[in-house]
């Protein structure tokens, strides 16, 4: 089954699914393989891989070290053209909804859709909603675009409901990497209630608690990366929340 169609068919179930965030330029390929396998042990059911940025040459390093110790679906989330390889299985072709930056929306698309093509990653058009997290993030920095205020569910909405419009396939609500606040349940709730897509929310998920509130307001993925580098536990008790 492909990564979409896995998606959609836990949210059919009323099913919920876990991603864990692996920023190459944080990991160490070597050191991977006890966080892997509490990911396979927490039921985690995908692994995310990008950065804003890449100031190693750790990215398909990484990937490799990735591919031998787990078979987890192993998903790019690029924040460059530059973050694309054959050796994933699938790529979230993220258009920066959001913002207006032209080279977000379509520019870095077209440089890479040859390479895409030819890849034979699944792709899965992704529409990327930066909301505010309560202190400027390296991907609002970086792609030099203002968030959705966090008190603006009505942006939000209009912004959802015109991805779902485009054709695309699913709809990433992100507070940014180590944001101070998740995007808040109103948000999620909000935007649930106006589109059909599968919504994938992260950014600033550090606790079982908050998992189990994102995931009531209608996130249908929830990704963690820095909480979970920060608490190793908290895999485990994001697995009880999404177990049940
Ligand atoms: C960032 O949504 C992801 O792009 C995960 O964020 O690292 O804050 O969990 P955290």
């Amino acid at each position: 089954m492909s990564i979409f169609a896995s998606m959609v068919e836990a949210r059919a179930q009323g099913k919920k699914k876990l991603a864990l965030l692996i920023d190459p330029d944080k990991a160490e390929p070597q050191k991977l393989g006890p966080l892997l396998d509490d990911a396979v042990a927490a039921g985690v059911d995908y692994l995310f891989l990008g950065g804003s940025l890449l100031v190693n040459t750790h990215f398909e390093t990484c990937l490799a070290s990735i591919r031998q110790c787990c078979d987890l679906p192993l998903v790019l989330f690029p924040g460059s053209p530059l973050q694309v390889s054959r050796q994933a299985d699938g790529i979230l072709l993220l258009s920066l909804i959001s913002g207006r930056n032209p080279e977000l929306l379509i520019g870095h698309h077209v440089i890479a859709a040859p390479l895409l093509r030819e890849s034979g990653l699944e792709i899965i058009p992704t529409g990327y909603m930066l909301i505010d997290g309560g202190a400027p993030t390296s991907v609002s920095y970086m792609s030099n675009t203002t968030p959705i205020p966090a008190d603006k569910p009505d942006i939000a909405v209009c912004t959802a409901m015109a991805a779902e419009m485009l054709g695309l396939k699913t709809l990433y609500l992100e507070a940014g990497s180590g944001a101070l606040y998740p995007v808040s349940e109103l948000m999620i709730k909000a935007v649930r209630q106006a589109v059909q897509l599968p919504i994938i929310v992260g950014g600033g998920i550090r606790s079982a608690h908050q998992a189990s509130l994102s995931l009531q307001a209608g996130a249908d993925v929830l990704v963690v990366g820095n909480g979970v580098e920060k608490s190793p536990g908290l895999l485990k008790a994001l697995g009880q929340v999404m177990g049940s």
